[in-house]
């Protein structure tokens, strides 16, 4: 189910997939930017919904076939084939830290415990790349109430799988493996922010983090943390992969702000996989309305 703080507009029912092709072909036109109502034809706006018209989820192809998973390697074309021996099973998740309720749940347990839904995102890479992913998942918030976290709880922290026999790239030196993130304790309760399970109806591609990732939509997407092992409530900001390697460069926020550029390049607009113009960044990814209030009164240029 869906919840009711999720505007319609971020809901797409099934039958409204359409892969990215066949739409363009049926809509007739090449450039992004007829993807948007306002640019198509009458008879179009009123043949599909605007949430349609502006956020076609990417292929499975494209999903499953870009991906960023530095355990593997550093080609986003190259990481599917990696990775699709990596053994899955048996995984346990730990639950543990500042909880009235530790918990190290059997991957299994954990999915029918949690039962998943299907929310279709945007996903935002640091990189200046976007896609719509239709996740399957359920939220974080729900794992975290069964955990009854303390009241001097103020983060969490998510590590990933540290399994170098089968991730090539955990045995070189370059990152301080494993892979870790962080959010603060209210924006891991957010409605928006994800356990995911799968996409596409279907289990996780490996590639994509089975048999469990975090997807938090308004943050750059390496705050999406794939594989994860451990989930862990501290009162201190924990450390994470990116901000350790590149402190300049990586904040521990990480929001999507077109107006904070990376110190190597502008954030101010995207390419949308798929797609031949850019597009202009937003906000938050475009999701202000759902979360600019966790930010009220900070400074977001010192606060990346
Ligand atoms: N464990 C782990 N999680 C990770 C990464 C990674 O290298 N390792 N890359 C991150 C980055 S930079 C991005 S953009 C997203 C990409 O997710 P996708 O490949 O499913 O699109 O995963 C994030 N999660
Ligand atoms: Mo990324």
């Amino acid at each position: 189910m869906f919840r009711s703080n999720i505007p319609s507009s971020e809901i797409a029912p099934k039958e409204q997939y359409l892969s990215r092709r066949d739409f363009i072909k049926a809509a007739g036109f090449l450039g992004a930017g007829a993807l948007l109502a306002a640019c198509a034809p009458k008879s179009l706006t009123e043949a599909a919904p605007v949430s349609v018209l502006a956020d076609v989820p990417n292929s499975l192809e494209d999903i499953t076939n870009y991906n960023n998973y530095y355990e593997f390697s550093y080609d986003k074309a190259a990481v599917a084939k990696l990775a699709k021996d990596f053994p899955t099973r048996p995984w346990s998740v730990e639950v543990t830290g500042m909880i009235n309720k530790p918990k190290t749940y059997d991957i299994e347990d954990l999915l029918k415990q949690f039962p998943s839904e299907e929310r279709i995102y945007r996903l935002r890479c640091v990189e200046a790349w976007s896609m719509v992913i239709p996740w399957m998942g359920f939220p974080l918030a729900q794992l975290l109430a069964a955990a009854e976290p303390t009241s001097a709880a103020k983060y969490v922290r998510f590590v990933a799988v540290h399994d170098p026999e089968n991730m090539p790239l955990q045995s070189s030196a370059s990152f301080d493996w494993p892979y870790q993130e962080g959010l603060r304790l209210d924006e891991a309760m957010n409605d928006l922010t994800l356990l995911a399970t799968g996409l596409y109806g279907e289990p996780l591609p490996n590639q994509s983090g089975a048999p469990l990732r975090l997807v938090v939509p308004w943050k750059y997407g390496f705050k999406s943390i794939k594989g994860i092992v451990k989930i862990e409530l501290t009162d201190t900001k924990p450390s994470t992969l990116w901000n350790t390697a590149s402190p300049r460069e990586y904040g521990f926020y990480s929001n999507v702000n077109p107006n904070v550029s990376h110190p190597r390049w502008s954030q101010a607009s995207e390419r949308r996989i798929g797609e031949l113009a850019r597009r202009p960044t937003l906000l938050f990814n475009g999701y202000e309305k759902e979360v600019a209030h966790l930010y009220d009164g900070m400074d977001l240029a010192t606060n990346y």
